[in-house]
């Protein structure tokens, strides 16, 4: 979608690194990391949010799913992750491209902020 920072980066029109990429998704480092790492997993199709997912993004969803524990090993992430999908306002979701935030090799806290 034009004007969609995401859409940019998974369609190489503005630099990123992109730590893994099949026909569905894409991961790339977050630009302000909050934990040594910090990736940001999202789906070539531009869906706004978790609002926004319909029966027919079930394939792409799905997919994205089951690639999360592959992302997470090849970033050595064995003592576990958080994922993240910060959803609407409150949850202060800035970028309106469903994205879900893989951090690790820090210890978590929770309730989180
Ligand atoms: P959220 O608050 O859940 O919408 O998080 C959006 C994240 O996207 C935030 O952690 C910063 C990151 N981000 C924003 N713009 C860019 C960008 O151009 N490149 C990268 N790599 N990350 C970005």
């Amino acid at each position: 979608m034009k004007d969609c920072i995401f859409c940019k980066i998974i369609n190489k029109e503005i630099p990123s690194d992109i730590v893994y990429e099949d026909e569905k998704v894409v991961a790339f480092r977050d630009l302000e990391p909050q934990a040594p790492v910090h990736l940001l997993i999202v789906p070539k199709t531009h869906i706004a949010s978790l609002n926004d997912v319909e029966p027919k993004d079930l394939e792409t969803m799905g997919w994205l799913l089951t690639k999360v524990k592959e992302i997470a090993a090849s970033q050595n992430l064995a003592n576990g992750y958080r994922l993240v999908c910060n959803t609407g306002e409150d949850a202060l979701q800035t970028v309106k491209h469903i994205h879900f935030h893989l951090l690790g090799r820090r210890l978590m806290q929770w309730p989180p902020g």
